[in-house]
């Protein structure tokens, strides 16, 4: 089954090496395995003081709530998680300040950029302090480190604003409109929050497959139907033509509804696709995302301060990468001047920058 061009990725004769050697490795079941029986093996004493920092929050808030592996997905009704109508009211005042500069960001952003952007950066996080203090409560790590087996790593805050698209609708979605796998490990969490109303498919729901129907899908559309070397997908993008002929409709399951609707989505194991926005709408959502401290594949992640924490707590865990960054080094001001030229490719080619930062892991 043909699929779509990666357009989001390098074209091969760009790509180095020994990115070429990683992707060739990872690409594999086998090689998958391996990499990360050897990331295991590193990172021994970091996962076993994980593990047990994991115990000790699950006996201690009595882990509300669980994500069970074969779904991959988690609805979370309002209050089940402590600090997230917090959460909402930050996240409200990040899109209005944003506002007044969104037709420039469209109007700027190239490529994929045009599907979602983010408006934070790291900045922005570490200016509105409950948004790190929503994705580390105790009860929100309890549950991650239930499914993913101690103590992960918040790499990611943001708030994803999805522009409607010009051209809409289409047949010509692109990168993450298209289904896909994430391809940073086998398992992770994502907590996706609406911020604005999302009614029907002109909003670009996130639409997905549960685990289990996942599993089923990808065995029989093959891995990784093109493969684009610099892309974080593990499986992926396929076309909809191709899922069309092997998913039933009905066992898709779509993220619509109101402003303050919350999701846990493992975007590992289930198949999915979003921002799919139609002319004339817009879609704004918080996305935070736990990966384990030993992922496979190294994607950009946020600066975030974790000395607000004490030492040794879940939370300081939560926030400690292995390869800390500088600040603002893959997520810079969305809204500076200065990164809207980044963006639009004066002097360097972004595109490539961030393909490379993608795959150096
Ligand atoms: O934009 C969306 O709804 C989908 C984004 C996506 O693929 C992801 O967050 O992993
Ligand atoms: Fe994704």
């Amino acid at each position: 089954m043909a699929n779509p061009a990666p357009k989001d990725a390098l074209p091969d004769h760009e790509v180095g090496l020994l990115t070429r050697l990683h992707f060739a490795v990872y690409a594999s079941e086998l090689g998958f395995r391996l990499l990360k029986g050897h990331r295991k093996l590193s990172y021994l004493g970091a996962r076993r003081e994980r593990a047990a920092a994991g115990r000790e929050l699950i006996e201690r808030t009595g882990c509300p709530v669980t994500i069970d592996p074969e779904l991959g997905y988690r609805w979370v009704e309002p209050g089940e998680l402590p600090g997230m109508d917090a959460l909402i009211r930050s996240c409200d005042g990040v899109v209005e300040e944003a506002r007044p500069h969104l037709p420039r960001l469209k109007a700027e952003a190239p490529g994929r950029y045009r599907i979602a952007f983010d408006l934070l950066g790291d900045d922005g996080v570490d200016r509105r302090p409950e948004l790190v203090d929503a994705m580390v409560s105790d009860e929100l790590l309890a549950c991650a480190a239930d499914y993913l087996g101690g103590v992960p790593l918040v790499r990611r805050i943001a708030v994803g604003y999805s522009p409607g698209q010009e051209d809409s609708p289409r047949s010509s979605w692109v990168g993450s409109q298209l289904f896909h796998f994430d391809g940073e490990d086998d398992r992770q969490v994502k907590v996706f929050v609406l911020l604005t109303d999302v009614e029907d498919e002109r909003d670009g729901p996130l639409t997905f497959l549960p685990a289990r129907a996942s599993r089923e899908a990808v065995r029989k559309l093959g891995k990784r139907p093109l493969g684009p070397i610099g892309s974080y997908m593990r499986a992926g993008p396929y076309s909809d033509e191709s899922v069309r002929e092997i998913v039933d409709p009905g066992d898709l399951v779509t993220m619509t509804g109101k402003r303050g609707r919350m999701l846990l989505l493992d975007t590992s194991t289930t198949l999915h696709q979003g921002s799919r926005v139609h002319r004339g709408r817009e879609r704004a959502v918080f996305m935070g995302v736990l990966q384990r401290f030993e992922l496979v594949h190294e994607t950009p992640f946020n600066w975030i301060d974790p000395s607000r924490f004490p030492e040794g707590s879940a939370q300081s865990l939560a926030l400690m990468p292995p390869r800390p960054v500088m600040r603002n080094y893959y997520f810079p001001d969305p809204l500076a001047e200065y990164s809207a030229t980044v963006r639009r490719g004066v002097g360097i080619d972004i595109d490539q920058v961030n393909a490379k930062r993608a795959t150096a892991a």
